[in-house]
């Protein structure tokens, strides 16, 4: 009895381990690729941006009773979202290559910067304090350690490695309650992160057809499908929102 246990957990063992690899990303010459380019905006009136009021550090972060504006949801002009991450459900293509320098994360007027961090796994954050004064970097994740660090102001850099594909992870800064942000650490090159005016484009895919992740922190994750063709640029209009 007690051997089949042991045989029955080994084989349990096995199986998810052949699960994870075959789900595992693989990295091909690619030739031909194609893109997808296009925007992501609001469906619908967008909501007045959130306001935050400052209740800290007022020297440094605005004036107390001053209102920042809140990063969780930012419509352009023309509907535009930012800092929508998008990602390709890719099984394989190009690889994934090292960042030619480390993503920077800097806390500025108690503020972080960029919202949204995207890279590749296994890259060096380097975590700034241009603020000089205590900050937190507190992440809830899950795949990868989480990390509850004190930066106070005379550690203007630190640096946090993050190992693991996972997204999103939250960052927090636990001195000032409304700082908050976002890492995408993505095992392959195929995201981005929408710009001011919503825009994004993804480059060098295979040709086929995908399914593309589409999340926004306040409005959440969504499906597209989309067709790569070789060498040419597929334009998308996507939407996040009610509709
Ligand atoms: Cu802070």
């Amino acid at each position: 009895m007690r051997r089949n246990m042991v045989l029955c957990g080994a084989i349990v063992v096995a199986t998810a381990a052949l699960a994870t690899r075959a789900m595992a990303y693989e990295a091909v010459a690619v030739a031909d690729g194609g893109s997808i380019s296009g925007t992501v905006k609001y469906a619908g009136t967008a909501p007045a941006p959130a306001k935050i009021p400052v209740t800290k550090d007022p020297e440094v972060c605005g004036k107390e009773g001053k209102e920042k504006i809140s990063p969780d949801l930012l419509v352009g002009s023309d509907g535009g979202v930012a800092n929508v991450v998008v990602v390709v459900k890719a099984a394989k293509g190009k690889k994934l290559d090292a960042p030619a320098a480390n993503p920077v994360f800097d806390q500025k007027t108690c503020e972080f910067h960029p919202h949204v961090l995207a890279f590749p796994a296994g890259s060096t954050v380097d975590v700034l304090n241009s603020d000089g004064i205590l900050h937190n970097i507190h992440t809830t994740s899950t795949a990868n350690p989480p990390i509850n660090q004190a930066q106070p102001k005379f550690k203007p850099k630190i640096q946090i490695k993050i190992e693991k594909p996972e997204w999103p992870i939250k960052v927090q800064c636990d001195a000032h309650g409304w700082m908050h942000a976002y890492w995408i650490s993505q095992e392959h090159p195929y995201y981005a992160v929408t710009g001011a005016d919503g825009s994004f484009k993804i480059s060098d895919l295979p040709p086929g057809d995908y399914e593309v992740e589409v999340w926004q922190e306040k409005l959440g994750k969504k499906t597209e499908k989309v067709t790569v063709k070789a060498k040419e640029d597929t334009k998308v209009d996507w939407s996040v929102g009610k509709a």
